[in-house]
């Protein structure tokens, strides 16, 4: 199989507790190729837009809200098979359940603030990448 690309947000929680060194080192470490980077800080309405698959649900305003809390960072991975393992080396959504030494696990404080995002490979992951890193013209 060759690489694949996929995104993870180093969400603003984690940003704001000074883990974006450590959370890319690990990366790096578990043999992802970081081939994009970017600091942001998104408005209330791009947040919204990068999460839309979640409007309607009870979580989506207040996803939102802490979403565009503060600067998050976006990483374009590169890997063998990267969409399905940065899922499994971020752990389960609730970092209360997330595997022993995943990021989530590590850096999650609760369901929504767990430190990362990472694509999910049933969805568009391509569009969430151009959300932050838009093909060159
Ligand atoms: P994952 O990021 O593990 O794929 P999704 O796609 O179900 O999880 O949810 C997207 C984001 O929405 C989660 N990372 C989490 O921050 C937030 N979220 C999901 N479910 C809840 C919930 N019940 N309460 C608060 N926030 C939630």
């Amino acid at each position: 199989m060759s690489a694949e690309a996929t995104l993870l947000l180093i969400k603003p929680d984690a940003a704001r507790a000074r883990r974006i060194g450590e959370i890319l080192r690990r990366l790096e470490e578990a043999g992802f190729k970081i081939t994009g980077l970017r600091l942001r800080h998104l408005s209330p309405e791009e947040a919204g837009r990068f999460y839309a698959i979640h409007e309607g649900k009870p979580f989506f305003a207040g996803l939102v809200e802490f979403i565009s809390s503060g600067p998050l960072v976006a990483v374009r991975l590169e890997a063998e098979d990267a969409r399905r393992r940065v899922r499994e080396f971020i752990g389960v959504t609730d970092p209360a359940q997330a595997r022993a030494g995943s990021i989530r696990a590590d850096f999650g404080t609760a369901v929504r603030t767990n430190a990362v995002h990472a694509s999910n490979p049933e969805e568009d992951v391509e569009s969430e990448l151009h959300f932050f890193f838009p093909p060159e013209p």
